[in-house]
């Protein structure tokens, strides 16, 4: 079968099911603002590219850090994964967005992947379950046992969301994190509030 990850493709992925929030929030992120009203959105058919501005402090730091050994000196200077500008001004990361209806070919795009943001809304609860089955499937391959997992709880916002104890209790998070070598940070957001969204950028920032 085609594999689409090539060295030129974004080296972080976001991944959920579909209407879980991903569009929304990604397109907050490049934007850096909140989205002001809930309308109906077009599900994404394919991918999308999002460019998200990250914490220049936190990549000065990972600079500092890198270049500060004396076993570097008169090394070239470290270059970041694909997709992903570590200059010091402006630094960057590229972001692929790949539909939820896409989810049968996720596996067509998991070559040399470092970060994963996967996207849960709180506020389906039918999906919940489904969404961590999803999960464990991309925890299970061989090629992302060293890929980084953001898993983000959206819509956070919306009064009738399961909490995040509830929703991680709905995704078995406590068996899960037992079963698997990487370890997932968890973040709540919402698109609306804008919550959270500060903490992504400082993971994204992270080497
Ligand atoms: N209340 C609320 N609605 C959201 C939030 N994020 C996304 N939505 C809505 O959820 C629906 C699906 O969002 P979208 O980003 O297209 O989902 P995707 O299919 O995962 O890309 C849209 O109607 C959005 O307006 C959020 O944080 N809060
Ligand atoms: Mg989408």
């Amino acid at each position: 079968m085609e594999q689409h990850s090539t060295a030129n493709s974004p080296s972080c992925l976001c991944l959920g099911p579909k209407q879980s929030g991903k569009t929304q929030l990604l397109s907050s992120l490049q934007s850096s603002g909140c989205i002001t009203n809930v309308s109906h959105s077009v599900p994404t058919i394919g991918t999308n590219i999002f460019t998200v501005k990250l914490s220049e402090t936190a990549t000065q730091k990972q600079v500092n850090a890198s270049t500060a050994t004396s076993s570097n000196i008169g090394k070239p200077k470290p270059v970041g994964n694909a997709g992903f500008r570590r200059s010091m001004k402006n630094p960057t990361i590229t972001v692929m967005e790949i539909g939820g209806s896409m989810a049968p070919m996720w596996s067509n795009y998991l070559n040399s992947v470092s970060k994963i943001l996967y996207v849960i809304d709180t506020s389906n609860l039918c999906q919940i379950s489904a969404a961590g089955v999803l999960l464990y499937s991309l925890l299970a391959d061989p090629r992302l046992q060293h890929t980084k997992f953001l898993l983000i709880l959206t819509k956070m916002d919306l009064a009738y969301r399961q909490m995040r104890n509830e929703a991680l209790l709905m995704l078995q998070f406590d068996k899960l994190k037992k079963q698997i070598r990487q370890t997932i940070q968890i973040v709540e957001t919402s698109s609306i509030t804008c919550n959270g969204h500060q903490r992504i950028i400082e993971w994204l920032s992270l080497p």
